[in-house]
């Protein structure tokens, strides 16, 4: 008798204790950061230069994506675009094959902007491509099979901020007022929403490249329990880079640090003040001004002005993200397309000296960059008018050559430094004269 209920006694204690244990688990399980895969991580610092694509019902007006709100038009008109959306010359394989040919290793897409517009057949509301548009079809399916296809990897672009959705709520303080939403909202809901909504990202696509997060600037100081989504993300696809556009330092969770129209730690845009984290980088631009098509705008960038961008960003250890913004009807504008294919031709040549580089051991400066891979280090030279460049002392240095034809470049080694002394033939006018240095 007395050993039956000792027995039972120690039964319920252990009992109670796995249970104990089995939800402390499941508690930290929910609580723990997770990170995208390391691999993936250096998959992404290594890729150097992907395409961003900024596409939805705002391409019809072709007054860029932020129409609705610049313009102020409220939600029943600016849904009478969508049935104005048919965009019959999307070409998945065109776009990516393009992408490729520039030498890009990633594409970004808005699958929705702050339009609220979802640009894939969402089950979470109708504002979508097939249910809203006489396209009926799923472009980010096109997409993601020939990404796949061609081996170059997918993101997605997710709005945060919507000016569409009645459940986000409140509104931030200064935008998506003019939308004519009936006051009130659940912002819980909304979140449940939008995590709805990245499930069906992370689960039909195949893999996906990462989630690029933007908007949430608009509220910052809303609860928007970042850790559950970053989370959901993570485990349904745990090679998935994420990334926040939300202008302040990276949170927990997020696997790479962002930096719209300027290069890590610059600020001519305005909002880009916070530090430069440890994270792998990525600076974003526009080819023109805009992101969504802007039929308005021909303030195109030279060729020339990209790439320095490209490798000035490669200089600061970040990625180049490009943007193009289609038409209505699908077709990317000639000048973004000659651009690409002209950066392609630099990047066939050059590619050596960007891809898989980290930043080289001088850091940035007026003239130029310097990247560094296997042993070599490539001087970035952008912006100089003279036969000799001066650098810091860079200990060991033994050899220099111009990049592009292999002569030798002279070399004096100052008190403090090191003296590279250009050919003669070296032409100033060249995109960018590339100095390899080796030990
Ligand atoms: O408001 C958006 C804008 O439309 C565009 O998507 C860019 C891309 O970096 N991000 C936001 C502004 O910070």
């Amino acid at each position: 008798m007395v050993i039956a209920r000792t027995l039972s006694v120690i039964a319920i204690t252990l009992f109670c204790w796995c249970a104990q244990s089995s939800r402390a688990n499941a508690e930290t399980r929910t609580d723990r950061v997770l990170q995208a895969r390391p691999e993936a991580v250096q998959w992404f610092q290594d890729a150097r230069f992907g395409m961003f694509i900024h596409w939805g019902v705002y391409s019809v007006p072709g007054r860029g994506e932020w129409v609705m709100e610049n313009e102020k038009i409220p939600i029943s008109a600016y849904e009478k675009f969508a049935p104005q959306f048919n965009p019959q010359a999307f070409d998945a394989k065109k776009i990516v094959s393009l992408a490729k040919r520039a030498g890009m290793r990633y594409i970004t897409i808005t699958s929705k902007h702050h339009d609220g517009f979802a640009m894939w057949p969402s089950k979470q509301s109708t504002w979508n491509i097939v249910d809203a548009t006489p396209y009926k079809k799923d472009p980010l399916q096109a997409l993601a099979n020939e990404a796949h296809r061609q081996g170059i990897k997918l993101f997605f672009y997710y709005s945060q901020m919507d000016w569409h959705h009645p459940d986000y709520w409140p509104l931030g303080e200064k935008r998506g007022h003019a939308a004519g939403r009936a006051p009130g909202g659940d912002f819980a809901r909304y979140l449940e929403y939008m995590n709805a909504q990245l499930t069906e990202l992370l689960t039909q696509y195949g893999e996906i490249g990462g989630i690029w997060f933007d908007g949430m600037w608009d509220k910052p100081d809303a609860d928007w329990q970042l850790q559950r989504t970053y989370n959901l993300i993570h485990r349904l696809q745990p090679s998935a880079m994420i990334g926040s556009n939300h202008h302040a330092a990276p949170f927990p969770g997020e696997d790479f640090q962002m930096f719209e129209k300027d290069l890590p730690g610059a600020n001519s845009a305005g909002f880009n003040t916070t530090h430069v984290s440890s994270l792998p980088r990525e600076s974003c631009d526009t080819i023109n001004d805009a992101w969504g098509y802007n039929k308005l705008d021909d303030h195109y960038k030279s060729t020339r002005q990209l790439i320095h961008f490209l490798v000035r960003s490669a200089g600061a250890n970040a990625n180049f993200l490009l943007n193009i913004g289609p038409t209505a009807t699908g077709e990317v504008q000639s000048e973004f397309e000659r651009r690409l294919e002209e950066i392609g031709q630099w990047m066939n040549q050059h590619g050596e000296t960007i891809y898989a580089t980290h930043a080289g051991p001088v850091s940035p400066r007026s003239w130029g960059v310097t990247t560094e891979r296997d042993g070599k280090i490539y001087v970035h030279i952008l912006d100089w008018k003279d036969r000799y460049l001066p650098l810091p002392a860079l200990p060991g240095i033994k050899t220099a050559r111009m990049f592009d034809t292999g002569q030798v470049v002279a070399l004096r080694t100052l008190d403090d430094g090191l003296l590279l002394e250009l050919p003669d033939s070296t032409s100033t006018e060249l995109v960018d004269q590339i100095v390899v240095l080796q030990r």
